[in-house]
Protein backbone atom coordinates (compact mmCIF):
# COMPACT_ATOMS: atom_id res chain seq x y z
CA UNK A 1 0.00 0.00 0.00
CA UNK A 2 1.38 3.84 -0.78
CA UNK A 3 2.93 5.00 2.04
CA UNK A 4 0.88 8.44 1.66
CA UNK A 5 -2.67 6.63 2.58
CA UNK A 6 -0.93 4.54 4.93
CA UNK A 7 0.34 7.82 6.93
CA UNK A 8 -2.68 9.45 6.66
CA UNK A 9 -4.82 6.13 8.03
CA UNK A 10 -2.83 6.50 10.73
CA UNK A 11 -3.45 10.66 10.78
CA UNK A 12 -7.27 10.08 10.74
CA UNK A 13 -6.56 7.40 13.85
CA UNK A 14 -5.24 9.99 16.32
CA UNK A 15 -7.21 12.85 15.14
CA UNK A 16 -10.23 10.71 15.53
CA UNK A 17 -8.87 9.83 19.22
CA UNK A 18 -8.11 13.32 20.21
CA UNK A 19 -11.45 14.68 19.10
CA UNK A 20 -13.56 15.68 22.27
CA UNK A 21 -17.06 16.25 21.40
CA UNK A 22 -19.03 16.61 17.79
CA UNK A 23 -17.56 20.25 17.03
CA UNK A 24 -13.98 18.73 16.94
CA UNK A 25 -15.65 15.47 14.61
CA UNK A 26 -16.18 17.64 12.02
CA UNK A 27 -13.38 19.37 11.86
CA UNK A 28 -12.07 16.00 11.01
CA UNK A 29 -14.62 15.02 8.68
CA UNK A 30 -13.73 18.25 6.55
CA UNK A 31 -9.95 17.84 6.65
CA UNK A 32 -10.19 14.77 5.00
CA UNK A 33 -13.32 13.44 3.45
CA UNK A 34 -14.37 18.13 2.76
CA UNK A 35 -14.18 18.88 -0.67
CA UNK A 36 -10.77 19.89 0.54
CA UNK A 37 -9.76 17.44 2.43
CA UNK A 38 -6.44 15.36 2.07
CA UNK A 39 -8.34 12.09 0.75
CA UNK A 40 -10.54 14.45 -2.10
CA UNK A 41 -6.91 15.81 -2.64
CA UNK A 42 -5.69 12.01 -3.45
CA UNK A 43 -8.46 11.38 -5.47
CA UNK A 44 -8.25 14.51 -7.74
CA UNK A 45 -4.55 14.07 -7.89
CA UNK A 46 -4.79 10.68 -9.59
CA UNK A 47 -5.41 12.47 -13.14
CA UNK A 48 -1.73 11.99 -13.62
CA UNK A 49 -1.13 8.41 -12.66
CA UNK A 50 -1.17 5.27 -15.70
CA UNK A 51 -4.15 3.12 -16.22
CA UNK A 52 -2.33 0.18 -14.44
CA UNK A 53 -1.12 2.69 -11.47
CA UNK A 54 -5.22 4.09 -10.88
CA UNK A 55 -6.22 0.28 -10.28
CA UNK A 56 -4.45 -0.02 -7.51
CA UNK A 57 -4.09 3.20 -5.87
CA UNK A 58 -7.83 4.15 -7.00
CA UNK A 59 -8.86 1.28 -4.99
CA UNK A 60 -6.64 1.66 -2.01
CA UNK A 61 -7.90 5.36 -1.59
CA UNK A 62 -11.56 4.46 -1.67
CA UNK A 63 -11.04 1.81 0.93
CA UNK A 64 -9.30 4.66 2.94
CA UNK A 65 -12.01 6.91 2.24
CA UNK A 66 -14.94 4.06 3.19
CA UNK A 67 -12.75 3.66 6.42
CA UNK A 68 -12.17 7.37 7.48
CA UNK A 69 -16.20 7.58 6.81
CA UNK A 70 -16.97 4.72 9.20
CA UNK A 71 -14.73 5.41 12.03
CA UNK A 72 -16.20 8.94 11.86
CA UNK A 73 -19.63 7.14 12.12
CA UNK A 74 -18.58 5.40 14.81
CA UNK A 75 -16.83 8.63 17.02
CA UNK A 76 -19.87 10.34 16.60
CA UNK A 77 -22.42 7.22 17.72
CA UNK A 78 -19.74 6.89 20.97
CA UNK A 79 -19.67 10.92 21.14
CA UNK A 80 -23.57 10.90 21.51
CA UNK A 81 -23.78 8.11 24.27
CA UNK A 82 -20.78 9.91 26.15
CA UNK A 83 -23.52 12.89 25.91
CA UNK A 84 -26.20 11.60 26.95
CA UNK A 85 -24.44 9.51 30.09
CA UNK A 86 -23.49 13.41 31.06
CA UNK A 87 -26.55 14.55 30.68
CA UNK A 88 -28.13 11.69 33.01
CA UNK A 89 -25.38 12.00 35.71
CA UNK A 90 -26.25 15.81 35.88
CA UNK A 91 -30.15 15.20 36.46
CA UNK A 92 -31.02 14.58 40.07
CA UNK A 93 -31.33 11.55 41.29
CA UNK A 94 -34.79 10.49 42.53
CA UNK A 95 -35.38 7.38 44.77
CA UNK A 96 -38.22 5.67 43.82
CA UNK A 97 -39.03 3.67 46.86
CA UNK A 98 -39.77 7.15 48.74
CA UNK A 99 -43.73 6.74 49.32
CA UNK A 100 -45.50 8.58 47.07
CA UNK A 101 -47.35 11.98 48.15
CA UNK A 102 -51.10 11.23 47.96
CA UNK A 103 -52.78 14.04 50.04
CA UNK A 104 -55.77 15.24 47.41
CA UNK A 105 -57.18 18.92 47.25
CA UNK A 106 -60.15 20.10 48.85
CA UNK A 107 -63.47 22.00 47.78
CA UNK A 108 -63.10 25.68 49.42
CA UNK A 109 -66.13 25.58 52.26
CA UNK A 110 -68.11 28.26 49.89
CA UNK A 111 -68.10 25.99 47.32
CA UNK A 112 -69.40 23.19 49.46
CA UNK A 113 -72.04 25.70 50.80
CA UNK A 114 -72.94 26.64 47.36
CA UNK A 115 -73.65 22.75 46.05
CA UNK A 116 -75.46 21.81 49.18
CA UNK A 117 -77.90 25.01 49.17
CA UNK A 118 -77.92 24.20 45.10
CA UNK A 119 -79.01 20.63 46.09
CA UNK A 120 -81.51 21.54 48.33
CA UNK A 121 -83.32 24.00 45.73
CA UNK A 122 -83.38 21.75 43.11
CA UNK A 123 -85.10 18.84 44.98
CA UNK A 124 -87.74 21.91 45.33
CA UNK A 125 -87.50 22.41 41.46
CA UNK A 126 -85.64 25.75 41.23
CA UNK A 127 -83.69 25.98 37.89
CA UNK A 128 -79.95 26.75 38.96
CA UNK A 129 -78.23 29.77 36.88
CA UNK A 130 -75.05 31.08 36.32
CA UNK A 131 -74.81 35.19 35.65
CA UNK A 132 -71.88 36.86 34.39
CA UNK A 133 -69.62 39.26 37.29
CA UNK A 134 -69.32 42.56 35.20
CA UNK A 135 -72.72 44.17 34.85
CA UNK A 136 -74.16 46.97 33.97
CA UNK A 137 -75.95 49.68 35.87
CA UNK A 138 -79.19 48.86 34.61
CA UNK A 139 -78.72 45.58 35.71
CA UNK A 140 -77.31 46.10 39.16
CA UNK A 141 -79.83 48.87 40.26
CA UNK A 142 -82.02 50.51 37.58
CA UNK A 143 -83.89 47.27 36.74
CA UNK A 144 -84.78 46.51 40.71
CA UNK A 145 -86.23 49.62 41.16
CA UNK A 146 -82.74 51.75 42.26
CA UNK A 147 -82.51 54.60 39.73
CA UNK A 148 -80.12 56.71 39.72
CA UNK A 149 -79.20 58.94 42.76
CA UNK A 150 -81.30 56.77 44.93
CA UNK A 151 -80.22 56.55 48.58
CA UNK A 152 -79.78 52.83 48.12
CA UNK A 153 -76.88 53.09 46.43
CA UNK A 154 -75.12 54.40 48.88
CA UNK A 155 -75.00 50.68 50.89
CA UNK A 156 -73.67 49.21 47.67
CA UNK A 157 -70.35 51.17 46.44
CA UNK A 158 -69.08 48.95 44.38
CA UNK A 159 -65.91 49.00 41.61
CA UNK A 160 -66.52 50.98 38.15
CA UNK A 161 -64.69 49.94 34.66
CA UNK A 162 -63.75 52.65 32.63
CA UNK A 163 -66.46 51.68 30.25
CA UNK A 164 -69.24 52.33 32.77
CA UNK A 165 -69.76 48.65 33.49
CA UNK A 166 -69.47 47.79 37.21
CA UNK A 167 -68.53 44.58 39.55
CA UNK A 168 -71.85 43.23 40.43
CA UNK A 169 -72.65 44.37 44.13
CA UNK A 170 -75.53 42.44 44.96
CA UNK A 171 -76.59 38.55 42.57
CA UNK A 172 -80.14 40.90 42.46
CA UNK A 173 -78.34 41.72 39.28
CA UNK A 174 -79.24 39.02 37.85
CA UNK A 175 -83.01 39.22 38.27
CA UNK A 176 -84.35 41.56 35.56
CA UNK A 177 -82.77 38.63 33.42
CA UNK A 178 -84.49 35.92 34.93
CA UNK A 179 -87.77 37.53 35.00
CA UNK A 180 -87.60 37.66 31.35
CA UNK A 181 -86.02 34.69 30.73
CA UNK A 182 -88.63 32.56 32.11
CA UNK A 183 -91.14 35.10 31.71
CA UNK A 184 -92.76 33.63 28.62
CA UNK A 185 -92.77 30.23 29.64
CA UNK A 186 -94.70 31.40 32.91
CA UNK A 187 -97.52 32.85 31.02
CA UNK A 188 -97.57 30.16 28.09
CA UNK A 189 -97.32 27.16 30.28
CA UNK A 190 -98.17 28.22 33.81
CA UNK A 191 -95.22 26.89 35.14
CA UNK A 192 -94.18 29.38 37.91
CA UNK A 193 -90.82 30.82 37.77
CA UNK A 194 -88.47 29.09 40.58
CA UNK A 195 -85.08 29.81 40.14
CA UNK A 196 -81.71 30.70 42.09
CA UNK A 197 -78.07 31.93 40.90
CA UNK A 198 -75.30 32.17 42.93
CA UNK A 199 -72.34 34.29 42.61
CA UNK A 200 -69.66 36.68 43.70
CA UNK A 201 -70.02 40.32 44.68
CA UNK A 202 -68.05 42.82 45.11
CA UNK A 203 -68.35 45.94 47.37
CA UNK A 204 -66.10 49.27 48.19
CA UNK A 205 -66.05 48.65 51.77
CA UNK A 206 -64.05 48.03 55.03
CA UNK A 207 -63.24 44.56 56.13
CA UNK A 208 -64.27 43.39 59.23
CA UNK A 209 -64.43 39.73 60.97
CA UNK A 210 -68.48 39.46 58.89
CA UNK A 211 -67.54 41.73 55.99
CA UNK A 212 -65.27 41.60 52.81
CA UNK A 213 -65.18 43.24 49.53
CA UNK A 214 -65.02 40.03 47.97
CA UNK A 215 -68.24 37.42 48.64
CA UNK A 216 -70.66 35.48 47.72
CA UNK A 217 -74.48 35.58 48.02
CA UNK A 218 -76.99 33.30 46.25
CA UNK A 219 -80.17 34.97 44.92
CA UNK A 220 -83.27 33.49 44.63
CA UNK A 221 -86.71 33.67 43.06
CA UNK A 222 -90.07 32.48 42.66
CA UNK A 223 -92.98 34.12 40.61
CA UNK A 224 -96.66 32.18 39.97
CA UNK A 225 -100.03 33.33 40.73
CA UNK A 226 -101.12 33.95 44.57
CA UNK A 227 -97.61 33.46 45.51
CA UNK A 228 -97.39 35.01 49.34
CA UNK A 229 -95.42 35.56 52.65
CA UNK A 230 -95.47 32.04 53.53
CA UNK A 231 -94.58 30.88 50.55
CA UNK A 232 -91.29 32.82 51.23
CA UNK A 233 -91.04 31.16 54.91
CA UNK A 234 -91.55 27.70 54.01
CA UNK A 235 -88.21 27.84 51.83
CA UNK A 236 -86.40 29.38 53.91
CA UNK A 237 -87.20 27.45 56.76
CA UNK A 238 -86.81 24.40 54.71
CA UNK A 239 -83.25 25.81 52.88
CA UNK A 240 -81.78 26.87 57.16
CA UNK A 241 -83.12 23.21 58.55
CA UNK A 242 -81.23 21.12 55.50
CA UNK A 243 -77.92 23.35 55.79
CA UNK A 244 -77.68 22.98 59.11
CA UNK A 245 -79.36 19.91 60.11
CA UNK A 246 -80.69 20.84 63.55
CA UNK A 247 -82.58 23.59 64.97
CA UNK A 248 -81.48 27.18 64.87
CA UNK A 249 -83.26 30.53 66.10
CA UNK A 250 -84.12 32.68 63.77
CA UNK A 251 -85.71 36.07 63.58
CA UNK A 252 -87.54 37.53 60.52
CA UNK A 253 -87.71 41.76 60.87
CA UNK A 254 -88.72 44.58 58.56
CA UNK A 255 -85.70 45.19 56.35
CA UNK A 256 -86.21 47.96 53.27
CA UNK A 257 -85.10 47.09 50.01
CA UNK A 258 -86.42 49.00 47.09
CA UNK A 259 -87.10 45.34 44.97
CA UNK A 260 -89.02 43.75 47.36
CA UNK A 261 -92.39 45.45 49.36
CA UNK A 262 -92.79 44.31 52.00
CA UNK A 263 -89.18 43.67 52.63
CA UNK A 264 -87.16 41.18 55.60
CA UNK A 265 -84.08 40.86 57.64
CA UNK A 266 -84.08 37.12 57.76
CA UNK A 267 -81.20 37.17 60.68
CA UNK A 268 -79.89 33.59 62.33
CA UNK A 269 -78.59 33.89 65.87
CA UNK A 270 -74.88 33.70 66.15
CA UNK A 271 -73.62 30.05 66.22
CA UNK A 272 -69.84 31.29 67.15
CA UNK A 273 -70.88 32.68 70.00
CA UNK A 274 -74.27 30.78 70.49
CA UNK A 275 -76.16 34.29 70.65
CA UNK A 276 -73.98 36.09 73.40
CA UNK A 277 -72.23 38.65 71.13
CA UNK A 278 -68.98 38.49 69.79
CA UNK A 279 -66.90 39.79 67.04
CA UNK A 280 -68.70 37.50 63.93
CA UNK A 281 -72.12 38.84 64.54
CA UNK A 282 -70.78 42.32 65.71
CA UNK A 283 -71.53 41.86 69.16
CA UNK A 284 -75.07 41.83 68.50
CA UNK A 285 -75.97 37.93 68.84
CA UNK A 286 -77.52 37.57 65.66
CA UNK A 287 -75.82 37.74 61.81
CA UNK A 288 -78.10 39.12 59.14
CA UNK A 289 -78.21 35.92 57.16
CA UNK A 290 -80.87 36.40 54.09
CA UNK A 291 -82.74 39.66 53.73
CA UNK A 292 -86.08 38.53 50.96
CA UNK A 293 -89.18 39.63 50.41
CA UNK A 294 -92.62 39.84 48.38
CA UNK A 295 -90.66 41.07 44.98
CA UNK A 296 -92.10 45.06 43.93
CA UNK A 297 -94.85 45.44 41.08
CA UNK A 298 -92.15 47.70 38.99
CA UNK A 299 -89.50 45.11 38.97
CA UNK A 300 -91.81 42.86 37.94
CA UNK A 301 -93.62 45.10 35.11
CA UNK A 302 -89.76 45.67 34.36
CA UNK A 303 -89.00 41.84 33.75
CA UNK A 304 -91.98 41.49 31.67
CA UNK A 305 -94.58 40.19 34.00
CA UNK A 306 -97.99 41.52 34.54
CA UNK A 307 -97.81 42.31 38.59
CA UNK A 308 -101.65 42.44 38.87
CA UNK A 309 -101.70 38.67 37.41
CA UNK A 310 -98.99 37.30 39.00
CA UNK A 311 -96.75 38.08 42.68
CA UNK A 312 -93.21 36.53 43.87
CA UNK A 313 -90.98 36.03 46.29
CA UNK A 314 -86.80 37.27 45.90
CA UNK A 315 -84.04 36.40 48.83
CA UNK A 316 -80.28 37.63 48.76
CA UNK A 317 -78.51 34.79 50.93
CA UNK A 318 -75.12 35.35 52.18
CA UNK A 319 -73.67 32.48 51.14
CA UNK A 320 -70.14 33.21 52.96
CA UNK A 321 -71.33 33.92 56.04
CA UNK A 322 -73.60 31.10 55.71
CA UNK A 323 -70.18 29.16 55.46
CA UNK A 324 -68.70 30.92 58.81
CA UNK A 325 -72.17 30.03 60.29
CA UNK A 326 -72.25 26.00 59.16
CA UNK A 327 -68.13 25.57 59.74
CA UNK A 328 -67.72 27.66 62.70
CA UNK A 329 -65.24 30.30 61.14
CA UNK A 330 -65.10 33.46 63.21
CA UNK A 331 -63.50 35.48 60.70
CA UNK A 332 -64.79 36.03 56.89
CA UNK A 333 -61.17 37.06 55.97
CA UNK A 334 -60.01 33.04 56.52
CA UNK A 335 -62.18 32.73 53.96
CA UNK A 336 -60.42 34.64 51.36
CA UNK A 337 -56.71 34.22 52.49
CA UNK A 338 -55.81 31.21 50.28
CA UNK A 339 -54.51 29.40 53.43
CA UNK A 340 -54.32 25.71 52.67
CA UNK A 341 -53.92 25.09 56.16
CA UNK A 342 -57.22 26.44 57.40
CA UNK A 343 -58.95 25.82 54.41
CA UNK A 344 -58.30 22.05 53.41
CA UNK A 345 -60.08 21.67 56.96
CA UNK A 346 -63.64 21.22 55.72
CA UNK A 347 -65.74 18.26 54.08
CA UNK A 348 -68.51 18.01 52.37
CA UNK A 349 -71.50 16.62 54.98
CA UNK A 350 -72.02 13.69 51.72
CA UNK A 351 -68.27 12.52 51.43
C1 LIG B 1 -78.69 42.61 49.25
O1 LIG B 1 -77.59 42.48 48.66
C2 LIG B 1 -79.98 42.33 48.52
N1 LIG B 1 -79.74 42.24 47.12
C3 LIG B 1 -80.59 41.05 49.07
C4 LIG B 1 -82.01 40.84 48.70
C5 LIG B 1 -82.33 40.06 47.61
C6 LIG B 1 -83.03 41.43 49.46
C7 LIG B 1 -83.64 39.84 47.26
C8 LIG B 1 -84.35 41.22 49.14
C9 LIG B 1 -84.64 40.42 48.05
P1 LIG B 1 -77.61 43.00 51.57
O2 LIG B 1 -76.78 44.14 51.17
O3 LIG B 1 -78.16 43.04 52.93
O4 LIG B 1 -78.79 42.81 50.56
O5 LIG B 1 -76.78 41.66 51.39
C10 LIG B 1 -77.39 40.42 51.50
C11 LIG B 1 -76.54 39.46 52.33
O6 LIG B 1 -75.26 39.37 51.73
C12 LIG B 1 -76.28 39.96 53.75
O7 LIG B 1 -77.31 39.57 54.62
C13 LIG B 1 -74.99 39.24 54.09
O8 LIG B 1 -75.26 37.92 54.48
C14 LIG B 1 -74.30 39.24 52.74
N2 LIG B 1 -73.37 40.38 52.67
C15 LIG B 1 -73.61 41.65 52.35
N3 LIG B 1 -72.51 42.41 52.41
C16 LIG B 1 -71.51 41.57 52.75
C17 LIG B 1 -70.10 41.72 52.96
N4 LIG B 1 -69.49 42.88 52.78
N5 LIG B 1 -69.39 40.65 53.31
C18 LIG B 1 -70.01 39.45 53.46
N6 LIG B 1 -71.29 39.22 53.27
C19 LIG B 1 -72.06 40.27 52.93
Amino acid sequence: MDEKIIRLKDEINSKLKEAADLIDLDKVRVAYLGKKGSITALLKGMKDLSVEEKKVFGADVNKLKAYAAEKIEEKIAELKEKEIQLEIASMPQFDITTPANLTRGSYHPITLVQRQCETIFKSMGFDVEDYSEVVTDYECFESVNIPKHHPARDMQDTYYLENGQLLKSQTSAAQNAILKKYGKRLVETGKPIKAIFPGRCFRNEATDACHENTFFQMEGVMVDKDISISNLIFFMKTMLSEVFQKDIKVRLRPGFFPFVEPGFELDISCLICGGEGCPSCKHSGWLELCPCGMIHPNVLREGGIDPEKYTGFAFGLGLTRLAMMKYGIKDIRDLNSGSLKSLSQFTDDEE
